[in-house]
């Protein structure tokens, strides 16, 4: 648990989050590939580059990239249907060693040209070969890819990205309708050593050891906190496209996909309410094959590396024990609009209606339940703006609620010993009367 007043009360971040646009961030962003006539095809290249970290340095990295685009951290997200015939043409650019790529919880995986490495085949820079993947993505979920050459140190490197399989019916992620979404967002989760990638820079290729490696940088979708507020595609993130603000509005179910996308593992916490997982590594947690009648709802989802997990997470607000909509607050006049089929919520506003008009109790809530610093509005209500102390605020211009979500190992919230950073964003919850996140439904 981290208090947002520490973090926001820092200076020289409010200018970075100055430039954070609510409503920048589409759904999840990445590639689907060219038509094949079986299929689709992806061609993808490994090179090298470096990364910027917010605390002025950067990191020598490996990545994946769309043939012909920069290689980039984590590698493009492949999104498929189910169902689909995939080949992947892979080509390695620059990375002084072979490389290659693991699809695990593919079906029929198979792989051609370049030459035998231990676990698949692997494309050659000296060579200038391609490899050939095919596999068919029958299984509706969240994946992973990453480098089966030397994987602890390619990986390390960078090369690993998520796989999403969308299953058959729109905005449900697997064929069991108690997995349906209004939204979705995506987190790969890793880190990095930076001697690691230094030594890799001065032209070493260490053999990496889990009990010498010491990682400094905690990474979520490719970026490390504050760079995770900026929109995708951000201009000064050239490698780095996939940011990892969350917004929604109080009622929606959001889909979380979390990758364990490193080679160590991190616990994901999302503040503001437990999450319900219900699938693991691209499957439905079930005992009948049919319903994810095993799912579970977690405070922290403990992120493996390799693995995938899948889960609903809601706001309503209910059970706060006040009506933090402010009905009566901020000019809002709306009633508690809860018609057929009555479920204790307003139609309109997802309010939870058993807490309309009960007053802001005297014992203020827990920190977490609100917010503090530059994303305070100036009232505790939903949606309500008012005057803010001097220095304070005007970064939350729609009165949303922010909810940090991140690596519960507070070791992980730093880049290189800098606090704040590391594997951290936020979820705004926005009232209903604002217009968030375009193309993410
Ligand atoms: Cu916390």
């Amino acid at each position: 648990m981290y208090s947002l007043s520490k973090v926001f009360k820092r200076a020289s971040l409010i200018v970075l989050f100055l430039g954070c646009t609510p409503g920048a961030n589409a759904a999840i962003q990445g590639v689907t590939g060219t038509p094949d006539g079986t299929g689709v095809t992806f061609n993808l290249t490994t090179s090298t580059s470096n990364i910027p970290t917010p605390d002025g340095n950067s990191v020598r990295m490996w990545g994946y990239g769309v043939a012909g685009s920069p290689m980039q951290y984590p590698g493009p997200t492949l999104i498929i249907d189910q169902g689909t015939q995939v080949t992947v043409n892979l080509t390695n650019t620059n990375i002084p060693m072979k490389v290659s790529m693991l699809f695990p919880g593919q079906e029929g995986v198979s792989a051609t040209g370049g030459t035998a490495g231990q676990f698949t085949q692997e494309s050659s820079s000296v060579l200038g070969d391609t490899v050939t993947y095919t596999f068919t993505a029958a299984n509706p979920g969240t994946y992973t890819y990453y480098s089966g050459t030397q994987p602890g140190l390619q990986i390390e490197m960078g090369l690993m990205g998520a796989i999403i399989v969308r299953s058959g019916t729109a905005d449900q992620a697997y064929n069991d309708p108690s997995t349906q979404y209004d939204r979705e967002y995506l987190f790969v989760l890793s880190e990095v050593d930076p001697k690691v990638h230094q030594d890799v820079e001065f032209g070493l290729l260490p053999m990496i050891n889990n009990t010498v490696s010491h990682s400094t940088f905690w990474f979520m979708n490719g970026r490390l906190g504050p760079d995770t507020f900026f929109p995708d595609n951000s201009s000064f993130l050239p490698n780095q496209p996939y940011g990892s603000l969350a917004q929604m509005h109080p009622g929606e179910r959001v889909l979380i996909r979390v990758v364990g996308g490193g080679r160590e593992g991190h616990p994901l916490h999302l503040h503001g309410n437990n999450i319900n997982v219900f699938a693991r590594d691209g499957r439905l947690m079930s005992s009948n094959g049919v319903s994810a009648d095993l799912a579970v709802s977690d405070y922290t989802i403990q992120a493996l590396p390799g693995a995938t997990y899948d889960g609903i997470w809601e706001w309503t607000g209910e059970q706060l024990g006040w009506d933090i909509y402010g009905t009566n607050a901020g000019g809002q006049t709306h009633d508690c609009n809860d018609v057929a089929p009555v479920d204790g919520f307003d139609d309109v506003t997802s309010e939870y209606c058993a807490d309309h008009d009960v007053e802001i109790p005297v014992v203020l809530p827990e920190k977490q339940e609100t917010a503090f610093g530059g994303f305070y509005s100036g009232s505790p209500f939903l949606g309500a703006l008012s005057d803010l102390p001097p220095g304070e605020g005007g970064l939350n211009l729609n009165g949303g609620l922010f909810f940090m979500w991140h690596s519960h190992n507070e070791r992980e919230l730093t880049n290189d010993d800098i606090y704040p950073g590391g594997m951290m964003t936020m979820m705004i919850i926005e009232p209903h009367s604002a217009v968030i996140d375009p193309g993410n439904p």
